[in-house]
Protein backbone atom coordinates (compact mmCIF):
# COMPACT_ATOMS: atom_id res chain seq x y z
CA UNK A 1 0.00 0.00 0.00
CA UNK A 2 1.37 3.53 -0.63
CA UNK A 3 1.70 5.88 2.41
CA UNK A 4 -0.24 9.11 2.77
CA UNK A 5 1.87 11.88 1.32
CA UNK A 6 1.99 9.98 -1.95
CA UNK A 7 0.18 11.97 -4.85
CA UNK A 8 0.69 10.43 -8.68
CA UNK A 9 3.35 8.43 -7.58
CA UNK A 10 5.55 11.39 -6.07
CA UNK A 11 6.18 12.96 -2.88
CA UNK A 12 7.18 16.90 -2.13
CA UNK A 13 10.10 17.06 0.33
CA UNK A 14 10.90 19.85 2.53
CA UNK A 15 14.77 19.86 3.75
CA UNK A 16 15.66 21.85 7.10
CA UNK A 17 19.21 22.52 6.82
CA UNK A 18 21.87 23.25 4.07
CA UNK A 19 25.29 22.47 5.15
CA UNK A 20 27.33 19.55 5.05
CA UNK A 21 24.52 17.14 5.04
CA UNK A 22 21.97 19.30 3.28
CA UNK A 23 24.63 19.12 0.44
CA UNK A 24 24.83 15.49 0.83
CA UNK A 25 21.37 14.66 1.16
CA UNK A 26 20.36 17.11 -1.80
CA UNK A 27 22.48 14.99 -4.48
CA UNK A 28 20.75 11.42 -3.06
CA UNK A 29 17.22 13.46 -3.67
CA UNK A 30 18.55 14.72 -6.80
CA UNK A 31 20.27 11.10 -8.64
CA UNK A 32 18.52 8.28 -6.37
CA UNK A 33 15.18 8.90 -9.31
CA UNK A 34 17.83 9.08 -12.06
CA UNK A 35 19.49 5.66 -11.30
CA UNK A 36 16.80 3.78 -9.21
CA UNK A 37 13.39 2.57 -10.91
CA UNK A 38 11.18 3.98 -7.83
CA UNK A 39 8.00 3.47 -6.67
CA UNK A 40 7.53 7.01 -5.41
CA UNK A 41 9.74 9.71 -6.94
CA UNK A 42 10.55 12.53 -4.74
CA UNK A 43 9.98 16.06 -5.85
CA UNK A 44 12.47 18.65 -4.41
CA UNK A 45 10.09 21.22 -3.17
CA UNK A 46 11.80 23.34 -0.83
CA UNK A 47 14.80 24.04 1.20
CA UNK A 48 14.52 25.87 4.46
CA UNK A 49 17.29 28.05 6.63
CA UNK A 50 17.36 30.68 9.15
CA UNK A 51 19.78 32.73 7.27
CA UNK A 52 17.70 33.68 4.15
CA UNK A 53 20.71 35.03 1.83
CA UNK A 54 22.40 31.56 2.52
CA UNK A 55 19.42 29.41 2.21
CA UNK A 56 18.79 30.81 -1.49
CA UNK A 57 21.80 30.34 -2.39
CA UNK A 58 21.99 27.00 -1.36
CA UNK A 59 18.31 26.48 -3.09
CA UNK A 60 20.02 27.49 -6.35
CA UNK A 61 23.29 25.79 -6.00
CA UNK A 62 21.42 22.31 -4.96
CA UNK A 63 18.64 22.41 -7.08
CA UNK A 64 15.53 22.58 -4.99
CA UNK A 65 11.87 25.03 -6.15
CA UNK A 66 12.10 27.04 -3.31
CA UNK A 67 12.91 28.41 -0.05
CA UNK A 68 11.25 29.11 3.01
CA UNK A 69 13.30 30.25 6.22
CA UNK A 70 10.76 28.92 9.01
CA UNK A 71 10.60 25.52 9.03
CA UNK A 72 6.93 25.67 10.46
CA UNK A 73 6.07 27.24 7.12
CA UNK A 74 7.44 23.86 5.29
CA UNK A 75 5.20 21.72 8.22
CA UNK A 76 2.14 23.48 7.09
CA UNK A 77 2.37 23.36 3.40
CA UNK A 78 -0.24 20.50 1.69
CA UNK A 79 2.88 19.86 -0.78
CA UNK A 80 5.00 18.14 1.81
CA UNK A 81 4.55 14.78 2.72
CA UNK A 82 8.30 14.33 3.87
CA UNK A 83 10.45 16.79 6.16
CA UNK A 84 13.94 15.86 5.89
CA UNK A 85 16.26 17.10 9.14
CA UNK A 86 19.78 18.27 8.17
CA UNK A 87 19.77 21.15 11.37
CA UNK A 88 22.62 20.60 14.25
CA UNK A 89 21.36 18.08 16.78
CA UNK A 90 19.44 20.47 19.39
CA UNK A 91 17.23 21.07 17.01
CA UNK A 92 16.27 17.21 15.88
CA UNK A 93 13.69 16.99 18.73
CA UNK A 94 11.63 20.11 18.00
CA UNK A 95 11.35 19.81 14.50
CA UNK A 96 10.83 16.23 13.92
CA UNK A 97 8.06 15.50 17.12
CA UNK A 98 6.30 18.61 14.91
CA UNK A 99 6.55 17.20 11.57
CA UNK A 100 5.13 13.77 12.90
CA UNK A 101 2.81 15.74 14.69
CA UNK A 102 1.46 17.59 10.95
CA UNK A 103 1.39 13.90 9.34
CA UNK A 104 4.56 14.15 7.50
CA UNK A 105 7.41 11.31 6.98
CA UNK A 106 10.36 12.39 8.99
CA UNK A 107 13.94 11.55 7.67
CA UNK A 108 16.96 12.71 10.46
CA UNK A 109 20.21 13.17 10.46
CA UNK A 110 22.28 11.44 12.96
CA UNK A 111 22.67 11.04 15.63
CA UNK A 112 19.16 11.31 16.09
CA UNK A 113 18.75 13.50 19.13
CA UNK A 114 21.28 15.19 21.91
CA UNK A 115 19.70 13.31 24.74
CA UNK A 116 18.07 10.12 25.99
CA UNK A 117 14.94 12.22 27.01
CA UNK A 118 15.00 14.15 23.18
CA UNK A 119 15.12 10.86 21.63
CA UNK A 120 12.25 8.78 24.08
CA UNK A 121 9.79 11.26 22.87
CA UNK A 122 11.00 11.10 19.16
CA UNK A 123 10.74 7.48 19.67
CA UNK A 124 7.11 8.28 21.36
CA UNK A 125 5.68 10.55 18.56
CA UNK A 126 7.08 8.09 15.96
CA UNK A 127 5.56 5.46 17.13
CA UNK A 128 1.92 7.38 17.44
CA UNK A 129 2.09 8.81 13.49
CA UNK A 130 3.09 4.69 12.51
CA UNK A 131 -0.86 3.96 13.65
CA UNK A 132 -1.56 6.58 10.49
CA UNK A 133 1.54 5.20 8.21
CA UNK A 134 3.85 7.79 8.59
CA UNK A 135 7.48 6.89 8.57
CA UNK A 136 10.20 8.09 10.62
CA UNK A 137 13.97 7.35 9.97
CA UNK A 138 17.20 7.70 11.13
CA UNK A 139 20.29 8.93 9.05
CA UNK A 140 22.82 6.70 9.61
CA UNK A 141 23.87 6.67 5.80
CA UNK A 142 27.07 3.99 6.31
CA UNK A 143 24.56 1.18 6.48
CA UNK A 144 24.12 1.46 2.56
CA UNK A 145 27.53 1.68 1.50
CA UNK A 146 27.38 -1.72 -0.45
CA UNK A 147 29.99 -3.41 1.38
CA UNK A 148 28.88 -3.08 4.63
CA UNK A 149 25.25 -4.07 3.22
CA UNK A 150 27.22 -7.37 2.10
CA UNK A 151 29.20 -7.91 5.13
CA UNK A 152 25.82 -7.60 7.07
CA UNK A 153 24.12 -10.32 4.40
CA UNK A 154 27.42 -12.55 4.93
CA UNK A 155 26.97 -12.53 8.75
CA UNK A 156 23.13 -13.15 8.30
CA UNK A 157 23.71 -16.20 6.55
CA UNK A 158 26.18 -17.90 8.91
CA UNK A 159 29.43 -17.29 7.05
CA UNK A 160 31.10 -16.01 10.22
CA UNK A 161 30.06 -18.72 12.62
CA UNK A 162 29.39 -17.47 16.07
CA UNK A 163 30.49 -13.85 16.22
CA UNK A 164 33.41 -13.26 19.16
CA UNK A 165 34.77 -9.77 18.70
CA UNK A 166 33.68 -6.31 17.20
CA UNK A 167 36.69 -4.38 16.38
CA UNK A 168 35.74 -0.64 15.41
CA UNK A 169 37.51 2.92 14.92
CA UNK A 170 36.47 6.26 13.56
CA UNK A 171 39.35 8.42 13.16
CA UNK A 172 39.39 11.74 12.31
CA UNK A 173 41.63 14.69 12.68
CA UNK A 174 39.93 17.96 11.97
CA UNK A 175 40.78 19.90 15.25
CA UNK A 176 44.29 18.42 15.97
CA UNK A 177 45.13 22.44 15.73
CA UNK A 178 44.37 24.02 18.79
CA UNK A 179 43.73 27.36 16.96
CA UNK A 180 40.26 25.09 15.02
CA UNK A 181 37.64 27.61 15.91
CA UNK A 182 34.96 26.57 18.87
CA UNK A 183 32.31 25.51 16.24
CA UNK A 184 28.94 24.28 16.95
CA UNK A 185 29.96 20.89 16.70
CA UNK A 186 32.66 21.66 20.22
CA UNK A 187 29.06 22.92 22.08
CA UNK A 188 27.10 20.14 24.15
CA UNK A 189 24.29 22.30 23.98
CA UNK A 190 24.23 22.38 19.95
CA UNK A 191 25.93 18.62 19.27
CA UNK A 192 25.36 16.98 22.74
CA UNK A 193 28.52 15.38 22.94
CA UNK A 194 31.79 15.54 20.54
CA UNK A 195 33.66 12.62 19.09
CA UNK A 196 31.10 10.00 20.72
CA UNK A 197 27.78 10.91 19.40
CA UNK A 198 29.32 12.54 16.15
CA UNK A 199 31.24 9.39 15.06
CA UNK A 200 30.86 7.20 17.64
CA UNK A 201 27.48 6.87 17.20
CA UNK A 202 28.09 5.53 13.14
CA UNK A 203 30.46 2.80 14.81
CA UNK A 204 28.02 1.71 16.64
CA UNK A 205 24.94 1.84 14.43
CA UNK A 206 27.57 0.00 11.90
CA UNK A 207 28.26 -2.89 14.04
CA UNK A 208 24.63 -3.34 15.36
CA UNK A 209 23.86 -3.48 11.43
CA UNK A 210 26.00 -6.05 10.22
CA UNK A 211 26.12 -8.12 13.30
CA UNK A 212 22.77 -8.06 13.66
CA UNK A 213 23.08 -7.63 17.84
CA UNK A 214 22.68 -5.01 20.62
CA UNK A 215 25.31 -3.94 22.77
CA UNK A 216 24.27 -4.60 26.30
CA UNK A 217 27.38 -3.02 28.54
CA UNK A 218 29.74 -0.86 27.91
CA UNK A 219 32.37 0.40 30.22
CA UNK A 220 33.57 4.16 28.34
CA UNK A 221 37.48 6.86 28.75
CA UNK A 222 36.09 10.13 27.21
CA UNK A 223 38.96 12.69 26.75
CA UNK A 224 39.03 16.27 25.70
CA UNK A 225 42.69 17.41 24.89
CA UNK A 226 41.94 21.17 23.91
CA UNK A 227 39.64 22.77 26.50
CA UNK A 228 40.18 26.04 25.12
CA UNK A 229 39.54 27.77 21.53
CA UNK A 230 39.17 30.96 19.39
CA UNK A 231 35.05 31.62 19.17
CA UNK A 232 34.82 31.79 15.63
CA UNK A 233 34.30 34.99 14.02
CA UNK A 234 31.49 33.86 11.46
CA UNK A 235 28.98 31.13 11.95
CA UNK A 236 30.95 27.50 10.39
CA UNK A 237 30.70 23.74 10.69
CA UNK A 238 34.07 22.16 10.47
CA UNK A 239 35.55 25.24 8.95
CA UNK A 240 35.52 29.01 9.45
CA UNK A 241 38.19 31.30 11.12
CA UNK A 242 38.98 32.11 14.87
CA UNK A 243 38.46 34.82 16.43
CA UNK A 244 40.83 36.37 19.74
CA UNK A 245 38.44 35.67 22.75
CA UNK A 246 38.62 32.16 23.43
CA UNK A 247 35.42 29.73 25.11
CA UNK A 248 35.53 26.21 26.90
CA UNK A 249 35.20 23.01 24.64
CA UNK A 250 32.07 21.46 26.48
CA UNK A 251 32.18 17.92 24.72
CA UNK A 252 35.10 15.09 24.35
CA UNK A 253 37.80 14.73 21.30
CA UNK A 254 38.20 11.06 21.93
CA UNK A 255 35.60 8.80 22.76
CA UNK A 256 36.79 4.76 23.71
CA UNK A 257 35.11 1.83 25.09
CA UNK A 258 34.61 -1.81 25.60
CA UNK A 259 31.44 -3.33 24.99
CA UNK A 260 29.58 -6.77 24.98
CA UNK A 261 26.75 -7.93 22.71
CA UNK A 262 23.36 -9.63 22.98
CA UNK A 263 24.87 -13.03 21.18
CA UNK A 264 28.40 -12.87 23.69
CA UNK A 265 30.20 -11.05 21.34
CA UNK A 266 32.81 -8.75 22.69
CA UNK A 267 33.89 -4.91 21.30
CA UNK A 268 36.53 -2.48 21.41
CA UNK A 269 35.37 1.23 19.54
CA UNK A 270 37.72 4.21 19.60
CA UNK A 271 36.27 7.54 18.05
CA UNK A 272 38.18 10.40 17.94
CA UNK A 273 39.00 13.95 16.18
CA UNK A 274 42.23 13.86 17.38
CA UNK A 275 44.45 10.95 14.90
CA UNK A 276 46.36 12.65 13.20
CA UNK A 277 46.39 12.18 9.34
CA UNK A 278 42.99 9.82 9.19
CA UNK A 279 40.57 12.18 7.79
CA UNK A 280 37.54 9.88 8.22
CA UNK A 281 39.08 6.17 8.54
CA UNK A 282 36.15 3.74 9.27
CA UNK A 283 37.15 0.68 10.09
CA UNK A 284 35.48 -2.46 11.46
CA UNK A 285 36.62 -5.98 11.66
CA UNK A 286 34.27 -8.47 12.49
CA UNK A 287 35.90 -12.26 13.82
CA UNK A 288 33.66 -15.33 14.55
CA UNK A 289 34.39 -19.16 14.73
CA UNK A 290 34.06 -19.57 10.79
CA UNK A 291 35.43 -16.77 9.69
CA UNK A 292 36.01 -12.60 9.40
CA UNK A 293 35.40 -9.69 7.86
CA UNK A 294 37.36 -6.35 7.36
CA UNK A 295 36.13 -3.27 6.15
CA UNK A 296 38.13 0.50 5.88
CA UNK A 297 36.28 3.03 4.17
CA UNK A 298 39.50 4.46 3.04
CA UNK A 299 38.96 2.17 0.13
CA UNK A 300 35.08 1.52 0.76
CA UNK A 301 34.07 -0.32 -2.42
CA UNK A 302 36.11 -3.31 -0.65
CA UNK A 303 35.69 -6.21 1.74
CA UNK A 304 38.07 -8.53 3.01
CA UNK A 305 36.50 -11.99 4.07
CA UNK A 306 38.92 -14.57 5.88
CA UNK A 307 36.49 -18.17 5.75
CA UNK A 308 38.02 -20.81 8.22
CA UNK A 309 36.16 -23.73 7.15
CA UNK A 310 38.19 -23.82 3.60
CA UNK A 311 41.43 -25.94 2.78
CA UNK A 312 44.03 -24.18 5.13
CA UNK A 313 46.64 -24.38 2.37
CA UNK A 314 45.08 -21.89 0.62
CA UNK A 315 43.28 -20.30 2.95
CA UNK A 316 43.80 -16.18 3.31
CA UNK A 317 41.62 -12.94 3.43
CA UNK A 318 40.02 -12.68 0.25
CA UNK A 319 39.58 -9.20 -1.23
CA UNK A 320 35.74 -8.57 -2.57
CA UNK A 321 35.60 -5.92 -4.84
CA UNK A 322 31.63 -4.75 -4.06
CA UNK A 323 31.09 -3.91 -7.63
CA UNK A 324 29.23 -6.99 -9.01
CA UNK A 325 25.20 -6.30 -10.05
CA UNK A 326 24.56 -9.25 -7.20
CA UNK A 327 26.25 -7.27 -4.86
CA UNK A 328 23.50 -4.77 -2.33
CA UNK A 329 22.36 -1.48 -4.45
CA UNK A 330 25.70 -1.62 -7.16
CA UNK A 331 22.93 -2.71 -10.07
CA UNK A 332 21.59 0.38 -10.59
CA UNK A 333 24.87 2.01 -11.04
CA UNK A 334 28.02 1.10 -12.91
CA UNK A 335 29.98 -1.67 -14.78
CA UNK A 336 31.95 -4.22 -12.57
CA UNK A 337 35.27 -1.80 -11.09
CA UNK A 338 33.48 1.14 -11.56
CA UNK A 339 33.77 2.10 -8.05
CA UNK A 340 31.19 4.00 -6.22
CA UNK A 341 32.23 6.88 -3.60
CA UNK A 342 30.75 8.27 -0.08
CA UNK A 343 27.46 10.21 -1.84
CA UNK A 344 25.89 6.83 -3.57
CA UNK A 345 25.28 5.66 0.46
CA UNK A 346 23.22 8.94 0.61
CA UNK A 347 21.17 7.75 -2.72
CA UNK A 348 20.77 4.28 -1.42
CA UNK A 349 19.11 5.84 1.71
CA UNK A 350 16.27 7.72 -0.90
CA UNK A 351 16.10 4.33 -2.57
CA UNK A 352 15.37 2.14 0.48
CA UNK A 353 12.74 4.99 1.90
CA UNK A 354 10.93 5.40 -1.35
CA UNK A 355 10.73 1.65 -1.49
CA UNK A 356 9.22 1.39 1.99
CA UNK A 357 6.50 4.81 1.16
CA UNK A 358 5.69 2.94 -1.93
CA UNK A 359 4.73 0.02 -0.42
CA UNK A 360 7.90 -2.33 -1.90
CA UNK A 361 9.21 -3.31 1.49
CA UNK A 362 8.23 -2.77 5.23
CA UNK A 363 8.99 0.34 7.39
CA UNK A 364 12.50 1.33 6.72
CA UNK A 365 15.32 0.73 9.09
CA UNK A 366 17.02 2.51 11.43
CA UNK A 367 13.71 4.01 12.78
CA UNK A 368 13.60 6.19 15.84
CA UNK A 369 13.34 3.29 17.96
CA UNK A 370 16.99 2.16 16.61
CA UNK A 371 17.80 6.00 17.02
CA UNK A 372 16.52 5.86 20.86
CA UNK A 373 18.62 2.87 21.42
CA UNK A 374 22.23 4.43 20.10
CA UNK A 375 21.29 7.53 21.83
CA UNK A 376 20.66 5.21 25.16
CA UNK A 377 24.33 3.59 24.09
CA UNK A 378 25.83 7.08 23.86
CA UNK A 379 24.68 7.81 27.34
CA UNK A 380 25.96 4.89 28.70
CA UNK A 381 29.13 5.12 27.53
CA UNK A 382 29.05 8.66 29.28
CA UNK A 383 27.64 7.16 33.06
CA UNK A 384 30.59 4.74 32.61
CA UNK A 385 33.65 7.08 32.01
CA UNK A 386 32.03 9.37 35.03
CA UNK A 387 31.64 6.59 37.32
CA UNK A 388 34.65 4.38 36.08
CA UNK A 389 32.20 1.34 35.92
CA UNK A 390 30.74 -0.91 34.05
CA UNK A 391 27.06 0.29 32.91
CA UNK A 392 24.15 -1.40 31.03
CA UNK A 393 22.63 -0.11 28.18
CA UNK A 394 18.89 0.91 29.03
CA UNK A 395 16.50 -1.82 27.45
CA UNK A 396 14.64 -1.42 24.02
CA UNK A 397 11.25 0.34 24.71
CA UNK A 398 9.59 3.84 25.59
CA UNK A 399 9.12 4.44 29.21
CA UNK A 400 5.15 4.12 30.14
CA UNK A 401 4.46 2.58 26.43
CA UNK A 402 3.85 -1.27 26.08
C1 LIG B 1 31.92 15.43 11.12
O1 LIG B 1 32.68 14.80 12.06
C2 LIG B 1 31.18 14.49 10.20
O2 LIG B 1 30.65 15.30 9.20
C3 LIG B 1 30.03 13.70 10.81
O3 LIG B 1 29.08 14.56 11.40
C4 LIG B 1 29.40 12.82 9.79
O4 LIG B 1 28.33 12.09 10.31
C5 LIG B 1 30.48 11.89 9.25
O5 LIG B 1 29.98 11.04 8.30
C6 LIG B 1 31.60 12.67 8.66
O6 LIG B 1 32.11 13.56 9.62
Amino acid sequence: MTAPGVTNGTIGVGMIGYAFMGAAHSQAWRSAPRFFDLPVRPQMRVICGRDGGKAEAARAQLGWDEVESDYRVVLARDDIGLVDICTPGNTHAEIAIAALAAGKHVLCEKPMANTVEEAEAMAQAAAEAAVHGIIAMVGFTYRRVPAIALARDLVAQGRLGTLRHVRAQYLQDWIVDPQAPLSWRLQKESAGSGALGDIGAHIIDLTEFITGERLESVSGLLETFINQRPIPTQASGLSGTGGDTMGAVTVDDAALFLGRFSGGAVATYEATRFATGRKNAIRIEVNGSDGSLAFDFESMNELHFFDNTTDVQTQGFTRILVTEPTHPYVSAWWPPGHLLGYEHAFSHQVVDLMASLGGQAGPPTPNFADGLHVQRVLAAVEASAASGTWTQVEPDGIPGRK
